[in-house]
């Protein structure tokens, strides 16, 4: 038996991923720059044992659904390729956060499942392979693997399927302080996944040629804000993209967006007609994620919490990329 377990938090898109590369290989068609938070994390433990007849995937205490389990095995049918190994394993997998609702439980999932299945593979590979590799089951959590903020590009047009097309590390955490307040709307799990909702706008909205056609100019323009040290443009680009990318998609019909969310953008136009620099993002889901100066926190907390349907608040700030942590012993990390 050998085993590893890994941490890995969830990353957000300050400029936005959304649609595939055509021809396979789970690449993007738009580059993305994300901001890895902590304050939320996934922790993963993979233990390959040649006594298992099957692999056993347990994610937030359960059984994995089927859907989850096939993409779990697919990773992890990657890892025993790359190792030449055989032996089934054992997948326990927590998030201290709420899963499939678009807060990205994918991105620190598979980041996690990425570090700890290749390194109990015996697998040495550094951050960028192991990047990879996450980037294979979903293309957000290549960017989980660094810390700070992160930039994946787009896949090359010529890219052949084993050609490696991990993301990087841009600019450590101090490059620009800030909180990040997330406003929860919901505890439901989103009706339609990532995966289907930016494959159905790509083939249905009329704006999808247009949205490949602008992500890559915005994306430029908020990375030389950002290397800027830039907070209002970061900011207000930050909010560009998420209003193109979910103005696409509502195009084709596909709405991450309830009551609650419009409720929280208002309060945040609000709190910037007051003085405070606060910018909205939101990602495939109903949350809204919102970036203010530290010092700015505590007002603009109070604020997003008063906006009718929010549920709750979260404080995250900028955290570390994916790392191994001592392995718990199976019963503890299913219990
Ligand atoms: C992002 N999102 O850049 C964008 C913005 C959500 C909205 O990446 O199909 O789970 O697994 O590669 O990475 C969510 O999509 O999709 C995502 P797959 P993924 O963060």
């Amino acid at each position: 038996m050998t085993e590893a377990a890994a941490l890995a938090h969830p990353n957000f898109a300050l400029s936005k991923y959304w649609g595939k590369r055509p021809g396979g290989g789970n690449l993007p068609a738009v580059p993305s720059l994300s901001v890895t938070m902590a304050g939320f994390a996934t922790r993963t433990r993979v233990c390959f044992d040649g006594a298992l007849a099957a692999d056993r995937v347990f994610i937030g205490g359960g059984p994995a659904s089927a859907e989850a389990r096939a993409r779990v095995v697919a990773l992890l049918d990657r890892v025993r390729a790359a190792a030449g190994r055989a032996a089934f394993a054992d997948v326990t997998s927590e998030s201290d956060f709420p899963m499939g609702s678009g807060l990205a439980s994918s991105a620190s999932g598979f980041a996690a499942l990425a570090l700890a299945a290749s390194r109990a593979a015996g697998l040495d590979w550094d951050a960028a392979r192991v990047s990879d590799l996450a980037r294979r089951s979903s293309a957000s959590a290549a960017r989980s693997l660094f810390g700070g903020f992160v930039e994946l590009d787009a896949g090359p047009a010529d890219a052949r399927e084993s050609d490696l097309h991990p993301a990087r590390a841009l600019a450590p955490a101090s490059q620009l302080p800030l909180a990040v307040l997330v406003a929860v709307t919901s505890e439901a799990e989103k009706a339609i996944g990532s995966t289907e909702g930016m494959k159905a706008t790509m083939e249905r909205s009329p704006y999808a040629k247009a949205w490949l056609e602008e992500a890559p100019r915005l994306h430029a323009r908020l990375r030389e804000a950002l290397l800027a040290g830039d907070f209002d443009r970061v900011g207000e680009l930050a909010e560009s993209s998420a209003l193109a990318m979910h103005a696409t998609a509502i195009a084709a019909g596909i709405v991450y967006w309830n009551a609650a969310t419009l409720e929280a953008l208002a309060a945040v136009r609000a709190l910037r007609a007051r003085g405070v620099a606060a910018y909205f993002t939101v990602d495939a889901g109903p949350h809204v994620k919102v970036l203010v100066r530290p010092g700015d926190a505590g007002p603009a907390l109070a604020a997003l919490a008063a906006a009718p349907g929010v549920l709750r608040v979260a404080r995250g700030r900028v955290g570390p990329g994916a790392h191994l942590i001592a392995a718990s012993p199976p019963g503890e990390a299913r219990a």
